[in-house]
């Protein structure tokens, strides 16, 4: 099954940022679809959980050089 998951993103501060970061979370293996706003600061993300894990996806995002945190 898939999950979905909120999680704001700080960092990001241009267009290209969310590019990124968006490049980097639809690489990631078990994600389906990741999509963020750089207005909100938010992103959402579909994920496969047996794949990869909320904490996973945080990470992925912090490696990027941004601060990841998910919503409950
Ligand atoms: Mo824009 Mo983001 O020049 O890391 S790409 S600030």
């Amino acid at each position: 099954g898939t999950l979905s998951g909120q999680f704001r993103i700080g960092g990001m501060t241009c267009a290209a940022c969310v590019n990124s970061v968006e490049g980097i979370l639809r690489k990631l293996p078990g994600v389906k679809r990741a999509v963020v706003a750089l207005a909100t600061s938010l992103g959402e993300v579909e994920y496969d959980p047996t794949c990869i894990s909320k904490d996973d996806i945080v990470q992925a995002i912090e490696d990027a050089g941004f601060e990841g945190a998910f919503l409950q």
